[in-house]
């Protein structure tokens, strides 16, 4: 039986899955051979699609003589064959003799190689294609969701959400919008993605007991994105032994605990059973976790793994833990080295279904970090890369900042220099992005993020390909149709836009320079004085933060060889990330020929100006873009203009000030 797709509720955006980009498969005869659920959805999509546009769609079983049952020619197959070894994932894809065919080992690749059907357009119909075979890199592909059941007093219904209230909560329940949560399955899946968790790692009283008495609530989300081939995921609070039935402690190596846990997961997967895991946030900005007990964060993480091991479920064990108590006269205590310090030496100790999710550079989500040296020295460990698609310190989703870049040179980097593997490589337990979306209209509330999500997406599949032809896809399915004049605007406006953010920001990797609490808007000296261990140290005399193994906190030093070695010399550290390594005089002299000051003035001033042409360019598309749409971004230019001019003032008037070294260009600075 085919599965209706969602309908989208009035007004909600579809993102890139417009009726419109259905069509080239809607108006042609299809062959569907395969049986369960996912085949059901996947006939569902077809069937509505050749409802709207004429086409016609046929089952088969899976197995049966090729050839239709109705014996017609069709234009596409599509169909689950045990015989090939593609992976539970994987899905061959080719064109001959007229006929499209996708053939996938399970419904899961059957229903990825739908979407790839999907995405290719008219041009999954045209000419011959060989037989190409589709594999995701990396078999978890997640979105945590920051999202709190009840709306926390400062961090609001999701925490860094700027997309309006959470999808799945609202004021401390479910709400039970089973059609839009299925809906946003639905948008997943069609990138790729796999898995989401559904509430905040900061998991507070409420989302505590989603674990046990709220378990139901759970199991409605579960129900909702299961058809699209999704898991859900649970943030689990480590202490919940202790705060939902009392016990005397969390210990992990407790028998009492451990008992406590796997009945608790017996129960959830009773409820869910495809549940996926749990992530967990400990020891971490006040979290509970082992080190009250003395034990390891291997010993934390190992019992939550083996409480989850007899239902194949695993354990992300988040490796963001630093002293964030931390006193800024302490010169000796570097934030960037703690998760490596942490958990390097910890390599091998770690379950099989225990994933340690490391934050994909040593901070926090900065708009320029190095890749975080602990992704190329665990190799006896299962990790997983996590990036932010929330804008928290990238625009807040007011700016444009298109991020795809950014993560790909994540994703690419080889940690052992030219010759070893690359993050994504390394990442055998998955790809993880922090959510942007929310109940906004256009799902991510600048309607222009939502390439975010769906590059994250895609590049999570194939950490390999081109971003720019990712965000060229994203074009193309979003705007169906759009004419060279509007695909060439929102490349304009979308391609440089990380670089445009950076340069208006915190300059040559140093960091923060955001307003406390909230991190929107410039305070170049907001975490200077502060206990969350995110220093700049200007001085009269120049700034940055000197990692290096000789002089420094010796961060430099926790990378394999050829790059402890490149970022350990002011000589060979690459520019945009000279302040993260090294404290430098404002006469220093980048490879790029300028110094350092003069450096921090002009891309103040570039991104200012490129963030003005971007908002010009979106207004000339008026005409081709949907009022509403054009609207909602026009007005977040405005405000990222304004915001842009306050950054490029702020910054060139603090380092003006500090520094006495006149603008050479005698450009006016406050
Ligand atoms: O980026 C920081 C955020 C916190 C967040 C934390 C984390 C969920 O400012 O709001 O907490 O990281 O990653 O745990």
């Amino acid at each position: 039986m085919p599965l209706p797709v969602p309908v989208l509720p009035e007004g909600v955006d579809p993102a890139w899955l417009p009726v419109e980009a259905l069509r080239p498969l809607g108006v042609r005869r299809t062959l569907i051979r395969g049986s369960g659920p996912l085949v059901d959805t996947v006939h569902g999509e077809v069937a509505d699609a050749c409802g709207r546009f004429g086409g016609k769609v046929v089952r088969g079983e899976e197995g049966a003589a090729r050839g239709a049952p109705d014996g017609a020619r069709y234009d596409l197959l599509l169909e689950v064959s045990a015989a090939e070894g593609l992976g539970a994932e994987g899905f061959a894809f080719g064109r001959d003799g007229g006929t499209t065919t996708v053939t996938a080992s399970g419904p899961h690749g059957l229903l990825y190689g739908l979407f790839h059907v999907v995405r290719l357009g008219a041009a999954a119909f045209a000419g011959p294609v060989a037989r190409e075979e589709h594999r995701p890199a990396t078999a978890l592909r997640m979105l945590d969701h920051w999202d709190n059941v009840s709306v926390h007093p400062v961090m609001g219904q999701v925490e860094r959400g700027y997309a309006g209230g959470s999808l799945f909560w609202r004021d401390g329940r479910a709400r039970g919008e089973a059609e839009r949560v299925r809906a946003y399955g639905r948008l997943l899946a069609a990138v790729g993605i796999n898995a989401v968790a559904v509430n905040n790692v900061n998991v507070r009283e409420a989302e505590t007991r989603l674990l046990t008495e709220r378990l139901g609530e759970v199991a409605g989300l579960a129900e909702a994105l299961r058809p699209y081939g999704i898991r859900t995921h649970l943030s689990v609070n480590f202490a919940a032994p202790m705060l939902l039935d009392g016990l005397p402690t969390a210990d992990p190596l407790d028998t009492g605990v451990r008992a406590w846990w796997a009945g608790a997961v017996r129960r959830v997967y009773a409820a869910i059973p495809d549940f996926g895991g749990f992530v967990v946030k400990a020891d971490s900005e006040g979290e509970p976790g082992p080190f009250a007990y003395g034990r390891s964060h291997a010993d934390g993480a190992n019992m939550l793994a083996a409480a989850l091991a007899p239902y194949g479920g695993t354990v992300h064990w988040r490796a963001f833990v630093y002293d964030h108590r931390q006193d800024w006269r302490d010169r000796g205590t570097d934030r960037a080295r703690a998760a490596h310090d942490h958990f390097a030496p910890l390599d091998g100790e770690f379950a099989g279904n225990a994933v340690l999710q490391v934050k994909h550079g040593p901070m926090d989500f900065q708009v320029r970090e190095p890749v975080s040296p602990v992704l190329g020295a665990m190799p006896r460990t299962r990790l997983a890369v996590e990036v932010q698609a929330t804008q928290e310190y990238t625009g807040q989703q007011r700016h444009v900042c298109w991020l795809g870049p950014m993560w790909s040179e994540v994703l690419r980097f080889r940690t052992d220099g030219a010759a070893g593997p690359s993050v994504a490589e390394s990442a055998r337990g998955g790809i993880v992005a922090v959510s942007n979306v929310g109940d906004d209209p256009f799902w991510t509330g600048h309607p222009l993020a939502q390439a975010n999500l769906h590059t994250f997406g895609r590049l999570a599949w194939r950490p390999d390909a081109d971003p720019c032809d990712v965000l060229d896809e994203w074009i193309g399915l979003t705007f169906p149709g759009a004419p060279a004049r509007l695909a060439d605007g929102l490349r304009a406006v979308l391609r440089g836009s990380w670089r445009t953010y950076e340069k208006y920001t915190a300059p040559l990797g140093v960091g923060f320079m955001v307003q406390p609490g909230h991190h929107y808007g410039p305070g170049v000296d907001g975490y200077e004085y502060s206990r969350w261990g995110t220093y700049h140290f200007a001085d009269r005399d120049g700034v940055g933060v000197d990692r290096s193994a000789a002089t420094g906190t010796g961060y430099a030093a926790q990378y394999a060889k050829a790059w402890a070695e490149v970022y350990e010399s002011v000589d060979s550290c690459p520019d945009e990330l000279l302040l993260f390594f090294h404290h430098v005089p404002y006469g220093h002299v980048l490879h790029s020929g300028k110094t350092v000051i003069q450096h921090i003035y002009d891309t103040h001033f570039e991104g200012v100006e490129e963030a003005e042409e971007a908002r010009r360019v979106w207004a000339g598309l008026g005409d081709l873009v949907e009022p509403a749409r054009h609207a909602r971004v026009a007005e977040r230019y405005e405000e990222q203009v304004r915001c842009a001019r306050e950054w490029r003032d702020q910054v060139n008037s603090y380092f003006l000030r500090k520094s006495g070294v006149p603008d050479g260009q005698g450009r006016l600075i406050h």
